[in-house]
């Protein structure tokens, strides 16, 4: 048995930054797949780990990690394996405001959308009663609201246009970003790209208008090499649902 346990779901947004920084440094892990179309997440079993109830969540040993970016940072640290952030300071800083924009302003938008589009008429053909009762044990109540919203297709024209707005303006930055140096803040790949590889992977397919080769060609050849990583294949072979078949369309894309 492994010393670290990690429970996630799809090599997707927050769950796949620890899988693939653990990936990256060569760490073993038992994985639990938390299915959070079957609301494994809000299970008592699980809630007995993270009472938060949102996935990831990494057992070492004795301690319970949560928060995905900051997992990432622990995993860089505490294990052996290639560095995943460089030494110069200047570098170190961008790193992290590109990680801090991913997950506070842009990432949140991504997941509306993915909310929208697919998370909610993925689950909503169970009966009323059932989806109620599946939202009255979720524990925080912006994670209540964000769920009945996705259900019941309650998303407004305001907020989803809202995001819509954010995602152009966070491609067209790291389009800029990648033209002037190879990965998201650094010459060498870093949990920068990690981060943000997680919630951009399958822009050329998810938002063909906004990401292609003729549109974001440095976009483009970034996906390309981040997508060759071994780790990366490792990583989403551990996919099981429609999100990781994307994978394989989005590498015919661009290769
Ligand atoms: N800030 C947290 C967010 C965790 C989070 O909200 N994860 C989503 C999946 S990407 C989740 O658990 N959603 C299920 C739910 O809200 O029930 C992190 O980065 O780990």
């Amino acid at each position: 048995m492994a010393d670290v346990t990690l429970y996630h779901w799809e090599p997707n947004a927050n769950s796949g930054k620890p899988m693939l920084a653990l990936m990256e440094k060569g760490v073993p892990f038992d994985s639990r797949y938390t299915n959070m179309l079957e609301f494994d997440q809000h299970k008592p079993e699980y809630l007995a780990v993270n009472p938060q109830g949102t996935i990831p969540a990494m057992i070492h040993g004795e301690r319970v990690l949560t928060e995905s970016t900051a997992i990432m940072e622990y995993v860089d640290q505490a294990f052996d394996g290639p560095a995943l952030m460089p030494e110069d300071a200047r570098d170190r800083w961008r790193i992290r405001w590109w990680m801090k924009f991913m997950d506070q302003w842009l990432g949140p938008s991504f997941s509306m959308l993915g909310w929208s589009a697919f998370v909610g008429p993925m689950v909503r053909d169970r009966p009323r009663e059932e989806l109620e009762a599946l939202i009255a044990r979720i524990p925080l109540p912006e994670r209540r609201r964000a769920w009945r919203k996705a259900m019941f297709g309650e998303f407004s024209e305001e907020e989803l246009g809202e995001s819509r707005r954010r995602v152009a303006l966070g491609i067209d930055l790291l389009e800029e970003e990648l033209g002037k140096r190879p990965y998201v803040g650094s010459d060498s790949y870093s949990l920068g790209d990690i981060n943000i590889f997680n919630s951009t992977y399958s822009l050329p397919v998810s938002h063909p208008d906004l990401a292609s080769k003729d549109k974001t060609p440095n976009i483009m050849r970034w996906l390309k090499r981040v997508y060759h990583r071994p780790a990366v294949q490792q990583t989403w072979t551990m996919g099981r649902g429609d999100l990781a078949k994307r994978y394989r369309l989005v590498i015919e894309e661009i290769d």
